[in-house]
């Protein structure tokens, strides 16, 4: 079935409740934290209080005789029993060949410890408080040593740095480039008009509401451990856990990743707590539990972003962009993370095109080890940082050239597809022109000057700002991923098991975790079996239950779990049709199916959907001679491109010239997913994107100390989390281009807000500045920030 009779379909397009949300709202939830085995014993990590120190001596032997105390392991303990480290995802190789410098990572720390919260030893007690207590008996003697924690800091080779790792002697990960210097350079010596701006994109902490949290657990009968984990994608940590690090066959670990509360891209990846709590399982015959606190998610999560860059964009004397050179560096933290490495190169700098027929990219990219947690993919990964680079510059460029934010880029728009980006991507389709169009309307462009003027009438700047960014979901086929340097496939698995009854159950190698595919993958099933939504149940999340599948992140599980569910759906109908005309003594390519109905064409002959599936289960009048009995089948789909979603985002604020404070009076997103399954879900995600991209663009900032390489902002007293009042209603709009190559014709929407709001929120509020003179701003724009730009400029 081709997307277009796809998209009207019954159920499609429809705001279904979601299913999902019963056992949720009703505290039926089952999160890791809720899973009770017997004989549960407790885990509390050491973490190293220092940001970069030497591992002299570990004391276990006060902790050990500790009331309840099962065991303390160390380094030692773990590496000591042929578990290796953890593995990276993502092999960059640099521009000069060499693969990037990958140092160990091992499960806890055997001779140094690199970052603030760096694991030192495991306590298992019987309950958590005798382990916590244990915990803090485990003696650690340290050498302190010196950190370092900033990107800008450390790629300045003309200082002394400490070294973190001694294969990396500058703490130097890769140098990596995309596109054609030599052409961007010519282009640029052609320049009527050259922008140049620098950036800083904040780091960020996840948050996701439930904390990293793990259960392991190990059957002597059957030589099996089983993993819970609070995680997006069980069978890539499984993966990982047994064919990197623990050395064991895949089929004796079961990871279960159950009722998940949010990842945003933290929990993709394989955590050191998760391979001790498996390994010490079988070690102390126990099962063994943990859960984070919320310090400890602080951290240990995964960072996100922490780039810093120079961007230069060369244009004609009438507006038209001829190049792009930007220069990016990366900061890793103190490990690899699974993913870390793709996200400011794959990820990022093939998106610098943006929506823009700029002729020449050339972007070059440092990655850098530094004394502070793994930064990793967060919502977006690598897409916002391209995004709010490219969106800084363009409204920049605007402004200097005497231009407006909207003309400029309509102006430059893309308006021919397919269309082949100098950054190795190609747009299959998409309408800029129409979502700038859109968003200009509900935005209400054309009232904003006597906004304006209102809000001068009270003492106070208002400003608009712009952003059209465009980004690449549902990760790429995997020969491609595979060529850049990934050390995984990227397909989804879908499995359709028809019930004699006729109801379906759906397992799906994609991990809601708040993303509503209990709801919007049934939705997908009944319309194509024309049956009721809440006939249809859907599994993930098990490994043990579902067959090989990737998880859920880069926006792709409608994209690519629900292709390989039509797939399956596609099987399905292919078999149901031969047993139809079996019953219906017809040839099978006479057969025609639509709302769960099986015809003869240019007959009233029927038999229903139900009648099928029960004749397949009860083969009484049946072409088994022809037919398997049964209606059970299961497909892999591998995507041949990214699916491109794209917006135009405009964002108003009202600045107080006294205090500093910015007011986001204003803020309208109209996306292009393609063709959209549950818009009421799709509505909760883009508002779930927005909060967490104008949260970074006004609250929140994770910062180290520079000397101490103290983690500063280790808690919600001192992190500024978005709450409901900072934000104004969210004026919502779709344009629909549907995809062309994935059977739905949908576009991922679940990072789209991330990505988008950021440089709309921050362009406003310098369009707000700049009758002041600001003409620069970081992220995020805190009072105290803008009250001080408002002074520097005065001088
Ligand atoms: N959908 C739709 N029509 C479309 C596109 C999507 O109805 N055209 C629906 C999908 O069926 C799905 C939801 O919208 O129910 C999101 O789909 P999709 O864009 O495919 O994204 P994923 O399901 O792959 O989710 C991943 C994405 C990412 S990468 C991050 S990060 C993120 C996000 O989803 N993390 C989240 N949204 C989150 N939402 C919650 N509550 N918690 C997180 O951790």
């Amino acid at each position: 079935m081709g997307a277009s009779d796809f998209s009207k379909l019954p159920h499609i397009g429809e705001s279904v409740l979601r299913k999902e949300d019963y056992r949720f709202l009703t505290g039926a939830g089952q999160y890791t934290d809720d899973v009770q085995l017997p004989n549960l014993s407790h885990a509390i990590f050491v973490r190293s209080p220092h940001a970069h120190a030497k591992l002299k001596h570990v004391d276990t032997s006060q902790a050990l005789a500790c009331p309840g105390v099962l065991q303390v392991f160390t380094g030692q303990d773990v590496a000591g029993d042929k578990i290796n480290g953890l593995p990276c995802g993502w092999l960059i190789t640099s521009t000069d060949g060499q693969p990037m410098k990958e140092p160990p990572h091992p499960i806890l720390a055997l001779d140094r410890v690199r970052y603030v919260g760096d694991h030192v030893a495991m306590v298992i007690a019987e309950t958590l408080e005798q382990a916590r207590d244990a915990a803090e008996k485990v003696q650690v003697d340290y050498e302190v040593l010196d950190a370092v924690v900033d990107v800008a800091a450390v790629r300045d080779l003309s200082q002394k740095h400490p070294t973190l790792h001694e294969q990396a002697p500058d703490n130097h990960c890769y140098h990596w480039a995309i596109g054609d210097k030599a052409q961007v350079d010519t282009a640029f010596s052609k320049a009527a008009h050259i922008t140049r701006l620098d950036l800083i994109n904040n780091r960020l902490v996840p948050n996701a509401m439930e904390p990293r949290a793990a259960v392991g657990s190990y059957s002597r009968a059957s030589d099996e451990y089983t993993l819970y984990v609070s995680n997006q994608n069980p069978h890539v940590e499984r993966l990982l856990l047994t064919a990197f690090v623990m050395g064991l066959p895949e089929h004796k670990v079961r990871v279960i990743a159950p009722d998940v509360g949010g990842g945003f891209g933290s929990k993709i990846y394989l955590y050191a707590e998760d391979v001790c709590l498996t390994w010490a399982s079988k070690k102390i015959n126990r099962n063994i539990k943990w859960t984070a606190d919320r310090n400890e998610a602080f951290l240990s999560d995964a960072h996100g972003r922490d780039h810093v860059s120079h961007a230069e964009l060369a244009m004609d004397a009438e507006g038209n962009f001829l190049a792009l050179r930007v220069k990016t560096d990366a900061n890793m933290g103190a490990y690899l993370s699974t993913f870390s490495t793709a996200v400011p190169t794959i990820l990022y700098a093939t998106l610098l095109a943006g929506q823009y027929k700029t002729p020449q990219v050339y972007v070059e990219v440092d990655a850098w080890f530094t004394n502070t947690a793994p930064v990793d993919a967060y919502r977006g990964a690598g897409r916002p940082e391209a995004t709010y680079l490219l969106e800084r510059l363009v409204s920049r460029a605007a402004w200097e050239t005497g231009r407006t934010q909207d003309e400029i880029r309509k102006r430059n728009f893309i308006t021919q597809f397919p269309y082949q980006t100098p950054v190795a991507l190609q747009y299959d389709t998409g309408d800029f022109h129409a979502c700038m169009n859109e968003s200009e309307k509900k935005a209400d462009v054309a009232g904003f000057e006597d906004r304006k003027a209102a809000s001068k009438a009270q003492g106070k700047l208002r400003g608009i700002g712009y952003s059209s960014y465009i980004e690449a979901c549902g990760i790429a086929p995997s020969n491609i991923a595979g060529a850049l340097g990934a050390r995984a496939g990227l397909f989804e698995c879908g499995e359709i098991r028809v019930h004699p009854t006729g109801s379906v159950t759906v397992f799906t190698g994609s991990h809601s975790h708040g993303q509503g595919h209990e709801t919007t993958f049934a939705q997908v099933v009944a319309a194509r079996l024309g049956m009721a939504v809440d006939q249809i149940d859907v599994v993930h999340g098990d490994t043990g239950r579902v067959p090989f599948g990737m998880g859920t992140y880069g926006s792709r599980s409608i994209s690519v779990g629900g292709a390989a569910i039509m797939k399956a759906l596609d099987k399905i109908e292919s078999k149901a049709k031969k047993i139809a005309a079996h019953l219906l003594e017809a040839s099978d390519v006479d057969i025609e199916f639509s709302n769960g109905e099986f015809r003869v064409k240019g007959t009233d002959k029927m038999v229903t959907f139900a009648q099928v599936a029960l004749t397949a289960y009860v083969p009484h009048n049946y072409p088994l001679d022809k037919l398997e009995p049964g209606l059970n089948e299961t497909a892999f789909y591998d995507p041949t491109n990214f699916t491109f979603p794209a917006g135009t985002y405009i964002a108003e604020v009202e600045v107080d010239p006294q205090t500093g404070v910015v007011h986001l009076d204003r803020f309208t997103a109209v996306d292009d997913f393609g063709t959209i399954i549950n818009p009421m879900i799709v509505e909760g995600q883009i508002h779930g994107g927005l909060v967490q991209g104008i949260g970074q663009a006004l609250l929140e900032r994770c910062v180290y100390d520079s000397q101490s390489g103290q983690l500063l902002t280790g808690s919600f007293m001192d992190y500024a989390m978005p709450r409901a009042d900072d934000f104004p209603h969210f004026e919502i709009g779709h344009v629909c281009t549907p995809c062309t190559h994935n059977p739905l014709g949908t576009k991922g929407c679940g990072e789209a807000g991330a990505i988008g709001s950021p440089p709309a929120v921050m362009n406003a509020v310098l369009d707000a500045l700049s009758p002041l003179g600001v003409k620069d701003l970081d992220m995020p724009a805190t009072p105290h920030r803008v009250w001080r730009a408002i002074e520097s400029a005065k001088v």
